[in-house]
């Protein structure tokens, strides 16, 4: 076949911009090279359904070789009893645990898409608002922490099959202990949705939802630097309290079952390629330098919120624990869809969001979230976060003027070149 330079030339250009530009959304990274390099290879040819040692297809005892060493490690970073590699997502991996432990039509409680949660823990257009029945808990909206108050008076309320705990803009820790209490005096499970401090959390920088929550997922792509994907965890296995039963009528242990909401229950062939790429930064995360890395995530976006409050930044809770962070930019007069617009400009690529009792649809809002965890991965320390939150002001007090954010995106430009990204491709 000819080389279709077509696509592969996009692809030059989103390198291009990728290392131009200042990356901020929090739920992105750059993976290593290796990682990378693991997901184009023949991997990618085989059908593998099924688990390690137990395919539906032959030819897979090589893939299994790499889909146990993903698991291995996964087990290593968190002590775990049972870990899951295959969902294609996070979202996958959610809804997996759902279809593991629950019912059409159960109740579920889970953190307000609004207040900071995601899209998987009951939106209304989301599969797990449609198949189950979704209550919310929010944050206080004075502190900006979630409302554990408000938590524990839903779930004696309304009784929830299970409690999802999680977020995708909140950047306070969680009391998983405190979660667990109430959903044992009212008979839920715990989920909890690390997908964002997952990496945090591997390094003992986070509490440690494992020992209080039954189920724990993670997408591999945020703070684990990973290939896109999910990943399904437990630290201890345990048989399903609520009688439920495989085909076969026999009450089965969660692991069996979660294996099984898996791959037949939302998927096919599992990506043996990405898995591979999975076992790489798994491995990764093991080492002394991504310890290093975790730790230097927290201390950048420190700096960034100090550097934010000087300049009369509102963030959500006045500051951050993990690696994000919430701004609501009401005292700035601009909307977060204009200053995502205005960024985007500048080269700094963020997305707008909405803050907790916005005024504002999900289309425009009155937030915008910033993470650290790429940028870190570029090899940035505290000192270069006063330039990015410089950079960030100056567009967003600029938004009108072209010439200024012509200047700020030059500025971006030569900065980002001092922290070189994948030489190796040149
Ligand atoms: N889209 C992810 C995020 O940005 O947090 C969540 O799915």
């Amino acid at each position: 076949m000819q080389r279709d330079t077509l696509v592969f030339d996009i692809i030059r250009k989103e390198l291009e911009r990728q290392r131009h530009g200042i990356e901020l959304i929090a739920s992105e990274n750059f993976t290593s090279l290796q990682v990378m390099q693991a997901m184009g290879n023949v991997m990618t040819n085989k059908y593998a359904e099924g688990y390690p040692g137990r395919r539906y297809y032959g030819g897979c005892e090589i893939v299994d070789q790499t889909e146990q060493l993903a698991i291995d490690r996964l087990k290593q970073i968190f002590n775990l009893e049972y870990a899951n590699v295959q969902p294609h997502s996070g979202a996958q991996a959610n809804a997996a645990v759902c279809l593991a432990v629950l019912q059409a039509g159960d109740d579920i409680l889970g953190l307000d898409l609004s207040m900071g949660g995601h899209l998987t823990h009951g939106s209304a257009v989301n599969f797990s608002g449609k198949l189950y029945k979704p209550h919310f808990y929010g944050v206080i909206r004075e502190t900006g922490y979630v409302d554990y108050e408000m938590l524990e008076a839903k779930a004696r309320e309304v009784k929830p099959k299970m409690i999802i705990c999680g977020a995708s803009a909140y950047s306070r820790d969680w009391d998983y202990a405190r979660i667990r209490k109430v959903a044992d005096e009212v008979g839920a499970l715990v989920m909890a949705d690390i997908a964002h401090p997952a990496g945090l959390i591997a390094k003992g920088l986070l509490n440690d939802p494992f020992d209080h929550c039954h189920f724990v997922t993670s997408t591999t792509h945020k703070t684990l630097r990973g290939p896109r994907g999910g990943i399904i965890m437990m630290r201890k296995d345990f048989e399903n309290p609520f009688g439920l039963t495989d085909t076969k009528g026999n009450i089965r242990m969660m692991s069996n079952l979660l294996d099984m909401a898996v791959f037949p229950g939302i998927q096919g062939g599992p990506l043996e390629h990405v898995i591979a790429a999975k076992a790489i930064a798994f491995g990764e995360i093991l080492s002394e330098e991504y310890t290093v890395y975790a730790k230097q995530v927290i201390s950048n976006a420190q700096a960034m919120a100090k550097a934010f409050v000087e300049k009369d930044y509102h963030i959500i809770s006045n500051g951050t624990d993990n690696h994000l962070m919430l701004i609501d930019l009401r005292n700035k007069n601009i909307s977060g869809k204009k200053a995502e617009q205005v960024l985007g400009v500048a080269d700094i690529t963020a997305n707008k969001n909405m803050v907790p009792f916005d005024d504002k649809s999900a289309f425009v809002t009155s937030g915008v979230r910033f993470g650290v965890a790429a940028l870190t991965t570029r090899g940035m320390k505290e000192n270069d976060m006063q330039f990015v939150v410089n950079a960030i002001d100056t567009s967003l007090m600029n938004a009108g003027d072209e010439a200024i954010l012509k200047k700020v995106k030059q500025q971006v430009n030569e900065y980002m070149a001092q922290f070189p990204l994948y030489p190796e491709m040149d």
